[in-house]
């Protein structure tokens, strides 16, 4: 008589390597670490197809922490390294990780070309606002005014959006969460996973080291039901403790305006509702500042297109997908080569 094993039900701890965890304590990257150990059990992938790759800072040491297959790359090359991973084996489930610092100032030109070319990965930024491994320089991100060791008269820079950057750069998929919102988090990371292409997740992630609090305004238990919105589409984009305030378009222009619903006549069909599909929506929540304004969570645009790896498979034909392994040392020799002899004397091979 056969007798089959049923598959043994992954939980978050089959995640967890065990390897000592080096943040700090109370950093928020532990808060998206057990969120993503929580998630990836429902996800039903098994452990050796799952690929976490890291460029450097203290967000990229993720991958030591995840009992899967791992890669702490180099320093803003985390989505390079990955596409290639991809590449090189579609049937890897391949997440990367990154910091404000490693995907948007060294890093910014690969985390753009992987957005832009739609490899189907998973990019989750963490952004702190701050180079938390080096011990707090100002990043890209950081507001004005940040005074850090490399600026102690306050940053004079413009910092960055990573939504919107993402989103000019073509990303199909963009959506923001909050290290310490475990569900909403966990809720991200499966639209994340589900979506195929590249999926970028920003997570506002507190480092109470040199930059704390910086997020408050907007995720302290106090203020966050006025100065985030929760973002669902189909759903009108109401917030407020009586989700009685709403965006809409401002009568005769192209931009948001709150407005509160019952008041001056305005009912909730006034208020517009959220079409994740729509990139300038998307664009216009990315935006979003307090304290005029909220700060849009959730999925902010998802409209899936063709991704990279499927385009290239198509483009080499199916034998050269599956057919047997090509020969690199063949492919050098095929073709035009020559030979440069004694004297500078070019012959033909
Ligand atoms: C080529 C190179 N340049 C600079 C550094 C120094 N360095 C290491 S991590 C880092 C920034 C990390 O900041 P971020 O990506 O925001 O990550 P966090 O530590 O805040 O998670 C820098 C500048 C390096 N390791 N390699
Ligand atoms: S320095 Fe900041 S980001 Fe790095 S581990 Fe400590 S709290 Fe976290």
């Amino acid at each position: 008589m056969n007798v089959t094993t049923p598959p043994k039900k992954l939980t978050d701890k089959d995640f967890a390597s065990d390897q000592e965890i080096r943040w700090c304590p109370g950093c928020g990257d532990y808060g998206v670490l057990k969120a993503l150990q929580r998630t990836l059990p429902e996800l039903g992938v098994p452990r050796e197809k799952l690929v976490f790759v890291s460029g450097i800072g203290c967000s990229s040491r993720f991958p030591y922490y995840m009992a899967t297959y791992g890669f702490h790359t180099i320093h803003g090359r985390a989505p390079a390294i990955a596409t290639g991973i991809k590449l090189a084996n579609r049937d890897l489930d391949v997440w990367v990780i990154s910091g404000d610092g490693d995907g948007l100032s060294i890093g910014g030109n690969h985390l753009l070309h992987a957005l832009r070319r739609n490899v189907d990965l998973n990019i989750l930024l963490f952004n702190n606002e701050i180079y938390g491994l080096t011990k707090g320089q100002a990043s890209p991100t950081s507001r004005p005014g940040t005074r850090s060791p490399s600026t102690p008269g306050g940053s004079v820079d413009y910092p960055i959006s990573a939504a919107r950057f993402a989103l000019g750069a073509g990303a199909h998929f963009v959506a923001r969460s909050v290290d310490t919102l475990q569900p909403h988090l966990m809720e991200m990371f499966r639209r994340a996973h589900a979506h195929r292409g590249t999926s970028f997740v920003e997570i506002f992630q507190n480092c109470l080291v040199y930059n704390d609090g910086v997020f408050a305004h907007f995720t302290d238990r106090e203020v966050a039901d006025d100065a985030q919105i929760r973002v669902k589409h189909g759903e009108p984009l109401l917030f407020g403790a009586a989700q009685d305030r709403g965006l809409r378009l401002k009568p005769g222009s192209l931009e948001l305006e709150v407005v509160k619903v019952g008041e001056g006549g305005v009912g909730v069909g006034d208020v517009l509702v959220h079409d994740e599909t729509s990139p300038v929506l998307a664009m216009m929540l990315a935006s979003l500042t307090p304290p005029a304004f909220p700060v849009a969570l959730g999925v902010l645009y998802c409209n899936p297109g063709a991704c990279y790896e499927d385009a290239l498979a198509a483009q080499a034909g199916p034998k050269a997908a599956d057919g047997p392994k090509a020969n690199l040392n063949a492919l050098l020799r095929r073709g035009a080569t020559w030979t440069v002899q004694e004297g500078g004397r070019i012959a033909d091979a």
